[in-house]
Formats: C-alpha cells, sequence, structure tokens
C-alpha cells in the first residue's frame, strides 16, 4: 500500500531530489548493470546456494514467487481509497512481460469488499422474459460444455486521473487497472438458450452476489455473441478478489459490466437505467450532456518498461516493452515514437494477438543517455487510432473519468529516471 500521496504524485521538487540519488547509486554500481552483488557467490567461487540441499518438494504446497521478488505487487492510492471495501489496486504493470497477468496481482476493484461465496452455496437464477426460469448450481454450470479465451478487462476509469493533466508518477497507478487472464467457463448463450428467451427479451440484468449487489444492464445480442460466465482463471478456480465462484466476462466492454459473484440474471426488453450506468460510468461532455452507454474499451496501449517505477539503470542496448489493446477486435499495429510523437516507428508485436486480448509490444534501442519522450500508439483492426489526450480533450473536455485511452508520455531523463509528463 502507498502510505504518503507524494509518492505516487508526479512532483517536481521530489523528482529533483530522487535524481540526484539515483545518479549517485548509478555511480557506486559503475553503470555497467552489474547490481551490487556479494563476491563470496560470484565465479570463480562456488555460491552459497549450492553447498547444501535446498528445501524439499511440498514445502510449499501452493508456490509463491521468489522472496527476491516481494516488491512486485498490487498497490493502491490512498487519496483514491475511500474505505478499503470500496476502492481500487493496481496491477504492477512495470515489473509484467508477455500478455498474461499471473493471477496474485490481477487489479481488483470492489464496491462492497470481497464476498466470501461458499461454493455449495453458489446459485445464479436466470428469470424474467424466458420460457423457463432457471437456477444453476456451481456443478450445473461445470458440467456444461466450456470455452477457454483469454481477454483483457480494463475498468472504465483506467487513466481517469490524468484527464486534466499528468498526475500519478508509474504504470502501475495510470493504466493499472486491466488485467488480461484465460477464462474457462460456459458462454451466456448456452444458459439463454436453456431459460429460451422471450421474442420481446432484448436486455439482461446482470446481478452480483456481493454486498454492494452492483447491476448492469447488458444487450441481449452482446450475451448471444461472446459473453461467458467463467469459474475459472488461468487454469484454477477464480480468486476471491475476482469473483470465486463464477463471474460474467464481457469482452472488450468496460470492466464494471464484467459482474463478480454473480447471482442473477433477468431478461427484460430494455435497460433498467442503474447507478452504475447512468449517475455513474457515463462521461460528462463539455455541453454538459453525458454519453450514454460507452460500453466498448477504445484502442489503447502503454510503454511499461522504462516507465517510472521502471528506470534505465545502464546505457546501450535497451528493449522498450509494453501493453497494447482494443475492445474492437484484434490489435493490428503499435507504433512507438521516442521524441514526443514527433517520429514514429513500427513496434514488433511478440506473443499471440488475440481478439479483445492484450497484445505484448517491443521497440530496441540504443540509448546513449539523451533524454528521451517516450510514446506508443494502438490501431486496431477497424482503423481506429489511439488519439493524443490532447485531441481526445478537444472532443470530450476533462469533466469525464471514464474512457481515457489518450497517449501516454514518458519522459526520460539522461540519469535513467523516467517521469510521467505531458507533451502539448
Ligand atoms: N459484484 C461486483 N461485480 C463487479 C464489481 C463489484 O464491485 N461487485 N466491480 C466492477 C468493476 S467497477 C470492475 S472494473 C471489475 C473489476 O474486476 P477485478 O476486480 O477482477 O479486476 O469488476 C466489476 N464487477
Ligand atoms: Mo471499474
Amino acid at each position: 500500500m502507498i502510505k504518503d500521496d507524494d509518492k505516487t504524485r508526479t512532483s517536481r521538487r521530489r523528482f529533483l531530489a530522487g535524481a540526484t540519488g539515483l545518479t549517485a547509486g548509478l555511480a557506486a554500481a559503475g553503470v555497467t548493470g552489474v547490481a551490487q552483488a556479494n563476491d563470496k557467490n560470484l565465479p570463480p567461487n562456488v555460491a552459497d546456494w549450492s553447498k547444501s540441499l535446498g528445501d524439499g518438494v511440498a514445502v510449499r504446497p501452493y508456490g509463491h514467487p521468489s522472496k527476491f521478488e516481494k516488491n512486485v505487487i498490487r498497490r493502491d492510492v490512498q487519496w483514491l481509497t475511500a474505505s478499503r471495501e470500496s476502492s481500487v489496486s493496481f496491477t504492477p504493470l512495470h515489473d509484467l512481460d508477455g500478455i498474461i497477468t499471473p493471477n496474485g496481482l490481477c487489479f481488483e476493484r470492489h464496491h462492497g469488499g470481497i464476498a466470501e461465496v461458499d461454493p455449495h452455496d453458489y446459485r445464479l437464477m436466470i428469470h424474467g422474459l424466458v420460457e423457463r426460469p432457471l437456477i444453476f448450481t456451481l456443478e450445473d454450470l461445470k458440467r456444461l460444455p466450456r470455452v477457454n479465451k483469454i481477454y483483457f478487462l480494463e475498468c472504465a476509469a483506467n487513466s481517469g486521473m490524468e484527464w486534466r493533466g499528468a498526475q500519478l508518477n508509474g504504470c502501475q497507478y495510470t493504466h493499472g487497472m486491466i488485467h488480461c487472464v484465460q477464462y474457462t467457463g460456459v458462454p451466456l448463450k448456452l444458459l439463454l438458450e436453456q431459460a429460451g428467451v422471450k421474442p420481446n427479451g432484448k436486455w439482461l440484468l446482470v446481478e452480483g452476489g456481493d454486498a454492494s449487489g452492483l447491476d448492469r444492464s447488458l444487450p441481449l445480442e452482446k450475451a448471444l455473441d461472446d459473453c461467458m460466465i467463467a469459474y475459472r482463471m488461468n487454469g484454477e478456480m477464480l480468486r476471491p478478489e475476482q469473483g470465486y465462484p463464477a463471474r460474467l466476462v464481457v469482452p472488450g466492454w468496460q470492466g464494471n459490466m464484467w459482474i463478480k459473484w454473480i447471482r442473477r440474471i433477468k431478461v427484460g426488453d430494455q435497460p433498467w437505467y442503474t447507478r452504475e450506468e447512468t449517475s455513474k460510468y457515463t462521461d460528462l461532455m463539455p455541453s454538459g450532456k453525458a454519453r450514454k452507454f460507452t460500453f466498448e474499451m477504445d484502442a489503447k496501449s502503454v510503454i511499461t518498461s522504462p516507465s517510472p517505477q521502471a528506470p534505465l539503470t545502464r546505457k546501450g542496448f535497451t528493449v522498450i516493452s509494453g501493453l497494447a489493446w482494443t475492445g474492437r477486435g484484434k490489435v493490428k499495429r503499435v507504433d512507438v515514437s521516442l521524441d514526443g510523437g514527433r517520429n514514429w516507428r513500427t513496434a514488433k508485436i511478440d506473443g499471440p494477438v488475440l481478439d479483445k486480448a492484450c497484445v505484448r509490444f517491443y521497440a530496441e534501442i540504443e540509448w546513449n543517455g539523451e533524454p528521451l519522450l517516450l510514446q506508443s500508439r494502438a490501431m486496431d483492426e477497424t482503423g481506429y487510432v489511439q488519439p493524443t489526450k490532447d485531441a481526445l480533450r478537444k472532443i470530450r473536455g476533462v469533466n469525464s473519468i471514464y474512457h481515457n485511452n489518450g497517449i501516454q508520455t514518458w519522459a526520460l531523463k539522461a540519469n535513467g529516471e523516467v517521469e510521467n509528463v505531458e507533451v502539448g
């Protein structure tokens, strides 16, 4: 947990103070990139860990990361945390690679704390405009045909604190309300077919079983297209934080609709206009009107390393690494700029490029210590190009919280430190 607000806010004074410390540190390490090492463990000596037997199997029945990775954790921001039960913790994107988020590091967003649901007492009810109202147990769900799908989930409020200017110093905080895992579950279409949606059924009310009872209206068309009731993530059962034992998966659409601990689906003929789709999760435009039902997540990307929490420690060959995603299908291309968007080069995408999933991109550069303004921009298969923050503000103003997919700029300083900035 971040206790000190200043640690996450961009502060000129703090940056200067921090820079001196880092420069001194680099000098001590000789800028060779070799971290402080204990000579007795280095070649030609035999290292301590080679001299005795290690822990046996099943000493750790459920494995944990190495103790040396103890800083790779979810973090929250105190001034965004009114209460622990209605808050958010962020994925440490700067410490991860590839496209899959480890289960224990997936960001969490709860409105009423983590419901502890006994799987034996779990029920999913489908009612309303259906031929046969049904109640499924978890076992019922697990017996049905299942699919495995990798999808990103992004909270619509991701980057929401950056609408009025660069604020939080780290991609964990500016972009960490996203995770991407492989879900196993039942296509929602199958459940709805069993219940038999009546011809006038057009919308679903989907409701969570937690204390917030979070509910949203979901168009039937989307439900029949690619939504699923998932009970596994990355092979194992959902984590309690992610809605154990079952959650709704709404590929490409805002995270708020991905109802956790889902307990009820009511079929109706029109949307319900619940709190979460009226006073929240609508975007107040400069005209005073609000955008309605902005379900899809627009194409977006961010350089995860280097970034404020992942500074450069040496000159020379450097891999710039980042994530891109779009709610409208597949990412087609990612570009990287070193000069704040004046010139662009095409980044290399490595790993799978899947529908409504994150992709990993790399740009390899030779860094000679010159200050850079690092940016990335995603393009998707619909031809949509991620806009600059200014272009976005011209249309949407600055009253919004949600759907900020503007291009992020990181200023890489000569000493390797990175700061959240904006170019104008
Ligand atoms: N039942 C329930 N479902 C919920 C929420 C909640 O508080 N209760 N939060 C929503 C919001 S706002 C988001 S962004 C996602 C977060 O999913 P995660 O915690 O798995 O990251 O869950 C959504 N589903
Ligand atoms: Mo959210």
